[in-house]
């Protein structure tokens, strides 16, 4: 048995050698005589807009990167659980909130599976959640701001994997841990895991106006790692499927002792079922300590609240609400087609794909066509739930996505290549390679009941010599196919920001024209703005220190500021009162410990500046927002601790 498997893992091992050698001849493969229409189809002239927006996630980069399809492009990168000094995320006093947990001030996590907002089932465009694994947390983008507006902990959750996926009416958002735990956490022997450790399935309510999140219930499960998940929808609507694996409850060298179960499952989760019990008072409340964190667009500030305690829920508790679907090997992806029928687990050890049917799994549960029970959770009868296999599909699948015509597209990482099968009839209809190691694919909309399937963008681990060489560390890549044809097409190779995992894509007319210009000065709430240039001021308040400024091109209101000492702590409140599009002003001060600010059209931002060395210091705009841009400076004299400068300040006076 172990050996099979030490065999099958050198196959894993030895991915990235059989990608290399098919490299020349399939580079040669991409040109000749099609390369140019190639070309065509993901040129989008000067001027012009893509498509399709794609948020790709940044895996331990921490952050969401906006790209246009079919071009390629880069748009943005959105800072979420990274500090990101170009945009002072993190850096400056307002959102330093917002990266706050029950371990302190987390700056940087690993965000996997982006997922958009959705009504009825279609991709609505109001938010992209994206999750965080390290210290585990969901965030919420807002897609009229592009910018992180909440950030919720998970408690009772480690390596926050199987997340963030989000129902048909975004009625919740789902975090599954993949690392079981104790629960609550202890000092114990990590050798008493076996029946000792927990598995949470966390279901984040979203109010459906505000989009605000908290957490509704924890589901505690045995102790497997939970890995993948999508929701039920259309007749599925109400279940939620948790690919798992670690069944065996192993410890340690898990590459072999987690992979000697032939089976591992597909836990069926009926969330509808537990939202009732738990309505109507199910469920117990713990003791828990978890931040959550919101960002006011009106006050343009972020505040942080510690929650104090969940509410668990033992599915035992709850009969007919979980059950356990046998799937070979070691299962990764957990994916759910468009109408809701079936769910595919991609065993990453198996040559075949398993398809279970939801028609099939209700037959079985109410005929209890059961085959034992984990942990008091019934498993349901292999072949009683499954639709069918994809025969020799290639190695080592991963994740499948479903284009709207009734076809599949799976990744197989160790075959390097996406292979697109008809969901009926299990038959597979095309293969291409990618170039190198394909972890996830995107369709856009492809995580919901309406796909537009019109391109497929593979997200590859390894791109060996595809780009020039920079050094030990080359760029991961994406690569996107044309599938509007019976066979894919290659259309072009990109590079992408950190290691993408998942991605979501969305046409970009759902989005666009509810994107945000300007923040309105006189909308402005915060704390410390200065809504007039009359009120910009300098106050002391012992050693502290508030500059109230304004910036407009082009120049500071104050730009000549004496009387601070060393040992003072200086805090610059600055706001831009620009009421234009994209006109955006920075400010930095020499020697500050911290970023630059780069503050919006109407946003007050702020940043603190302790002065070591008496002397006279600039400041100066860091965005090049005119001609006159360089004339954007000004002077802050210190003065030595003990010093009776007094405090002033001015402008354009001698
Ligand atoms: Cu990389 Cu979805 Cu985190 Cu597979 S996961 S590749
Ligand atoms: Cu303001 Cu440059």
């Amino acid at each position: 048995m172990k050996k099979s498997i030490l065999f099958i893992l050198s196959l894993f091992v030895a991915a990235s050698f059989f990608s290399c050698d098919n490299s020349e001849s399939s580079k040669n493969g991409d040109r000749g005589a099609l390369a140019s229409s190639a070309a065509e189809k993901v040129y989008v002239a000067p001027g012009e807009h893509d498509e399709f927006y794609a948020f790709i996630s940044g895996g331990f980069s921490g952050q969401l990167s906006v790209y246009g399809l079919p071009s390629g492009r880069l748009l943005k990168v959105i800072p979420v659980f990274s500090q990101d000094p170009e945009k002072a995320w993190g850096y400056n006093e307002e959102t330093k909130p917002m990266l706050n947990t029950s371990h302190g001030f987390v700056p940087w996590d690993d965000a996997h599976h982006p997922d958009i907002s959705q009504t009825d089932g279609k991709l609505d465009g109001r938010w992209v959640f994206i999750n965080g694994n390290n210290t585990p947390r969901i965030a919420k983008v807002d897609l009229t701001t592009f910018e992180t507006t909440e950030i919720i902990e998970v408690p009772n959750s480690a390596g926050n994997h199987s997340s963030s996926f989000v129902t048909e009416n975004t009625e919740y958002v789902v975090a599954g841990t993949r690392f079981s735990v104790p629960v609550p956490q202890r000092d114990m022997p990590i050798n008493e895991y076996k029946g000792n450790f927990k598995g949470s399935l966390t279901f984040i309510s979203v109010d459906p106006e505000e989009g605000h999140m908290d957490i509704k219930f924890q589901l505690m499960m045995p102790g497997f790692d939970y890995d993948l998940a999508h929701p039920g929808r259309g007749k599925s609507h109400g279940w939620f499927f948790f690919s798992t694996y670690n069944t065996e409850e192993a410890n340690s060298l898990l590459e072999v002792n987690a992979s000697q179960n032939d089976k591992d499952f597909i836990a069926a989760v009926n969330w509808k079922k537990i939202e009732e019990y738990v309505n109507n008072g199910g469920g117990k409340t713990m003791p828990a300590n978890y931040a959550h964190n919101i960002y006011d667009d009106d006050t343009h500030t972020a505040t942080s609240t510690m929650k104090k305690e969940v509410l668990v829920v033992d599915p035992l508790e709850v009969p007919g609400a979980v059950f356990l679907l046998p799937t070979p090997k070691s299962p990764h992806g957990c994916d759910v087609n468009p109408t809701g029928e079936y769910i595919v687990g991609n065993g990453k050890l198996s040559a075949d794909l398993t398809v279970h049917s939801y028609t099939k799994m209700i037959d079985a549960i109410e005929n209890e066509k059961f085959d034992g029970e984990a942990y008091g959770i019934p498993i349901l009868k292999f072949e009683d739930v499954l639709a069918g296999t994809v025969k020799q599909a290639g190695l080592g699948p991963l994740h499948t996505e479903f284009d709207g015509e009734g076809n599949a597209y799976t990744s197989f990482f160790i075959s390097s290549e996406v292979v697109k099968w008809n969901v009926e009839t299990r038959e597979v209809i095309d293969r291409k390679p990618c170039y190198y190691s394909v972890g996830h694919v995107m369709i856009p909309g492809g995580n919901s009941a309406d796909p537009f399937g019109k391109y497929v963008l593979a997200m590859n681990k390894i791109t060996k010599d595809r780009y020039l060489p920079t050094g030990p560390e080359v760029t991961q890549s994406a690569q996107l196919y044309d599938i509007t044809g019976e066979k894919m097409e290659l259309l072009l190779d990109f590079p992408t920001i950190g290691e993408p995992h998942y991605a979501a894509g969305i046409p970009a007319d759902i989005v666009k024209a509810n994107s945000r210009k300007i923040f309105k000065l006189d909308e402005n709430k915060h704390e410390y703005a200065t809504l007039s240039n009359g009120d910009a001021r300098v106050e002391r308040d012992g050693n502290e220190v508030h500059v109230y400024m304004t910036m407009i091109r082009s120049h500071f209101t104050p730009d000549n500021i004496e009387g601070i000492k060393v040992g003072d702590k200086v805090y610059f409140h600055v706001t831009n009162h620009e009421q234009d599009y994209d006109v955006p002003h920075g400010i930095s001060m020499i020697g500050a410990n911290t970023s630059e600010l780069l503050i919006m059209p109407g946003q007050t931002e702020t940043f603190v500046w302790e002065p070591k060395q008496p002397g006279v210091w600039p400041f100066y705009c860091t965005d090049f927002c005119s001609a006159l841009h360089q004339e954007m400076q000004g002077y802050v004299r210190v003065s030595p601790a003990n010093s009776n400068i007094e405090l002033s300040w001015s402008l354009g006076e001698d």
